[in-house]
Parts: C-alpha cells; structure tokens; sequence
C-alpha cells in the first residue's frame, strides 16, 4: 500500500467558489462518517468539550483499490483540485471554524496495490469495481453520499478477501467511506494538546486505542506523533442476504513537532509551516491496523 498527497502549488491562486464547494463535499462525507462511526462521533465531542476546543484535522483519509494506477482517485481528486489546490498551504490561514470549516485538512489516499494480490482476489476486485462503469468518476459523490459506486459483494467474496488482505475486505464494502479523520493535537487549546495526555484521556474515558506496535506511533525524527481508536463495525447485508458484521472508521490523532530550525520562535509565532510534514510509513503500517481483526476482537487492557 502506498500514500500519496497532492503537489505543492500558488496559495494566492486560491478560487473561492472552489473552496466552499470543497468544504460542502467535505461536510458530506464527514456525515456519513460520525453517523456510520459512534465512537468517532463520541470521541470527537469528547475532545470538543473538554476544554470548548475548536477542533483542526490533520488530514482525511481514505482507500482505495489502485487498479489503473491513480485512476480510481479521480472523482475525489477532482473535487479537491477544484478547491484551493494545495490543502497545505490553506492549513496555515488563521480560521475560526471548526471541523471542516477550519483550516482545510490535508488529503491522504492510500491504494490498494492490486497486481500484488493473488489472481482469485484480483478476479474479485476487479469484478467490482470494472462492473461499475463510470463508478471511478463519482468517488466523492459516493463518499459524500455514504454509496458504493459497485454492487454489493457476497459474503464469500468479502472473507476470501480478508484472508489475503485486510485493506481489500474493507474497501470492498466500504468504498470511497472515509477511512478516518485525525484530530490535529498541537491545535487543541486544552491540557489535552500533547498526545501522550490525550491518548491518556481518551483510554481513561473507557475508548480503546490501536495497541498494534504501542499505542504511540513515533516517526524516526521524533517529530510525527501518532495515535488512533479502534475502528467500529456495522451491520453489512450481502447480496447473497447474509448480514456480518464489517469493520467501518477510526480517528486518530496526529501531533506534530516543531522543526529544529524553528526551535527558538516564540510559541505564539509558531505555525503549521514550522512543523514537521507529511507523512510516515513506519506509523502508517501499523495505524493501517486499527481496522484489522486482531485489533477489533482484543481484549480492553
Ligand atoms: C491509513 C493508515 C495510515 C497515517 O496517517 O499515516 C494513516 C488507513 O488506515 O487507511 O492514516
Ligand atoms: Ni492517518
């Protein structure tokens, strides 16, 4: 699997009319989300009460199958190139909004690397999602509208997948759902902006956190802090009339430290600029994890 982020470009060259449609998509597919997801829900509002925090997303996730190279992104990439172009740079612009109303969240859309799998999966796969026509290009509208562009698979089919790959199973019935929104940490205006005292918090009001590797992600530098819940589960009715239950989102949070560069500015001058960027796989493989079997089924420590 392999995350990618979209290119740099001109914040001046930003196109409102873009914007607020992106932030409507947004919206939509974040709907979907706290509906489909109750612990997401509730461990947002959580963190949202506990000190009337504003609440900033890191990013929002979601996978996909990469059949045809990026090409299955289209619809969702479409929506999000309309808007400001570079999400980045949109996240340093003073904003009293919270949510999907703040400071526009990075975009982080994983694929699925299919020719990898073995032909009776990709047989599956691709019978989904080449069957669904111009499905590809209505990504974000599926996503916003909590639909998946193909059919509903078998039950067969759905754990043929999960015994190859995880990742395929819930991308088959769940789409182009969003995987996860991350609640940016070093943004929260309570005690709670350190991840080590949220993670804390969230485990003390009785939410289970993805243990996979430890329950704190650290990337190499030390400056990409991660953590996330365990995803839920919802009923899913395959086409062969078998109901099962399937894993659906997480959150997670993300708190990102200041650069070595910029370690003698003075806090209040800090922005998302002076800290450090991107992505890291080390903590992306085992964050991958939150909506896997062993986590889901683990016991509460
Ligand atoms: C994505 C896992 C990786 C991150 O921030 O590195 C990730 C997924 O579960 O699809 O979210
Ligand atoms: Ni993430």
């Amino acid at each position: 699997v392999s995350a990618s982020k979209s290119d740099d470009r001109d914040p001046s060259s930003s196109f409102q009319g873009g914007e607020s449609f992106f932030r409507t998509v947004l919206q939509s597919m974040e709907a979907v989300y706290l509906n489909r997801n109750p612990t997401a829900k509730a461990v947002l509002e959580l963190v949202q009460s506990s000190g009337n925090n504003q609440i900033c997303y890191d990013h929002i996730a979601f996978r996909t199958f990469g059949l045809k190279r990026l090409a299955l992104l289209e619809g969702l990439v479409d929506v999000y190139l309309l808007s400001i172009c570079d999400v980045t740079f949109s996240f340093h612009y003073p904003d009293g909004g919270s949510g999907v109303n703040g400071p526009l969240p990075r975009v982080f859309i994983s694929e699925l690397l299919v020719d990898q799998m073995s032909p009776q999966i990709q047989e599956i796969i691709r019978k989904y999602t080449e069957t669904s026509g111009s499905g590809k290009k209505h990504a974000a509208l599926a996503s916003a509208l909590g639909s998946l562009t193909w059919g509903k698979p078998l039950y067969s089919e759905f754990q043929q997948l999960a015994r190859e790959s995880e990742y395929a199973a819930w991308t088959l019935v769940n789409g182009y759902a969003v995987n996860h929104v991350t609640i940016s940490i070093h943004h929260l205006k309570s005690q709670l902006n350190n991840i080590k005292s949220l993670n804390q918090f969230i485990e003390d009001n009785g939410f289970r956190l993805n243990s996979e590797g430890g329950v704190l992600k650290v990337s190499p530098d030390g400056l990409l802090l991660q953590s996330s819940t365990v995803a839920d589960s919802f009923p899913f009715c395959f086409s062969d009339g078998v109901t099962e239950s399937v894993p659906c989102s997480y959150i997670e949070f993300a708190e990102r430290l200041v650069l070595p560069q910029y370690k003698n500015l003075p806090e209040a001058e800090v922005k998302e600029f002076h800290r450090r960027d991107g992505f890291e796989v080390g903590n992306a493989d085992k964050i991958f994890e939150s909506t896997s079997k062993e986590q889901l089924t683990r016991r509460a420590a």
